[in-house]
């Protein structure tokens, strides 16, 4: 494994006090049960793209994980904007409407990678190389690695009572969540599998996910130490306001990539996240290199 700072990890506790593997045998992949395991996650995520590993954490890692967030929360981005499903603009050639010009809140917040500290439990799971080879397995990729971006590549997303994460899409191929604390009120994860393919938008049963038709959707029943991947492209998606005498909503995202080094766009860095790094600088320069190379 490359020792670069993004896959550098000091925390005290031992993985096996974080995650349960007596349950998930993460560390012994040639074992029945590893194999069940990821037999079992293939079969949902073919079925309905998404699979969920039910309290992957340990139950006394959530009181260690949600006072590293209480550390953390400090360096929340914090937004309120109105979105479609495709996070685009409308389009005045289409009805109102629309799927593509109906507009709702996402609210809410994330804080960034470079907020964790350098013993963070969080992070040494995200970085687990088991943990990355089981994921790997249950997507039928040959590997995948740590999302090198030094903002993007973990993230705490929050939702604070009253706030919500309207209907859309995810921009890439698979997302892996955490759910570190649960809402006791809303904060539902709920989805529509595979709503839409390559060939067909299929924008009236997105219209009827956004006028609260539920016929498609599914909810899942998480708790926090679940830990879900899921296949956002097709499915259309959303997490329910939270209550407003709930707790804040907590989930761990874990971004991947499948190849190694990946570090996010200059520009995308910017409206994402309001600043960018020495390393996103440097990224863009060697892009415009290879580019010039190919010329
Ligand atoms: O916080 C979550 O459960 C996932 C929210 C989501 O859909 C996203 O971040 O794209
Ligand atoms: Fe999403």
């Amino acid at each position: 494994m490359g020792m670069t700072a993004s896959s550098h990890h000091l925390c005290p506790i031992p993985i096996a006090e974080l995650i349960d593997l007596d349950r998930y045998p993460f560390d012994r992949p040639d074992s029945a049960r590893y194999a069940t395991m990821v037999t079992g996650a293939r079969a949902k995520l073919a079925d309905d793209g998404c699979a969920v590993i039910s309290q992957l954490l340990h139950r006394s890692a959530l009181p260690i994980m949600s006072t590293e967030i209480l550390g953390i929360r400090p360096f929340l981005h914090e937004s309120k904007i109105h979105i479609n499903p495709y996070f685009s603009d409308g389009d005045p050639s289409l009805p109102t409407d629309h799927a593509i010009n109906t507009f709702a809140e996402r609210s809410g917040g994330f804080i960034p990678r470079d907020a964790f500290d350098s013993t963070s439990p969080i992070n040494a799971v995200y970085q687990w190389p088991p943990l990355l080879a089981f994921i790997a397995d249950c997507l039928d990729l040959p590997e995948i690695h740590c999302f090198a971006d030094p903002l993007a590549g973990l993230t705490i997303n929050a939702l604070d009572p009253g706030q919500q994460f309207t209907w859309h899409y995810d921009t890439n191929d698979f997302a892996v969540t955490i759910l570190v604390d649960e809402a006791s009120e809303g904060g539902l994860f709920q989805y529509s599998p595979n709503i839409r393919s390559a060939g067909d938008e299929n924008f009236d049963g997105v219209s009827a996910c956004q006028n609260e038709d539920l016929t498609t959707v599914r909810t899942l029943q998480l708790r926090a130490g679940d830990l879900q991947i899921f296949r956002g492209r097709f499915s259309l998606h959303r997490v329910t306001r939270v209550a407003d005498d709930s707790p804040a909503r907590h989930t761990a995202v874990f971004a991947y990539t499948e190849q190694p080094g990946v570090i996010g766009r200059l520009e995308r860095t910017r409206q994402l996240f309001g600043r960018t790094l020495p390393a996103h600088e440097a990224a863009e320069r060697s892009r415009a290199r290879s580019d010039e190379l190919k010329d």
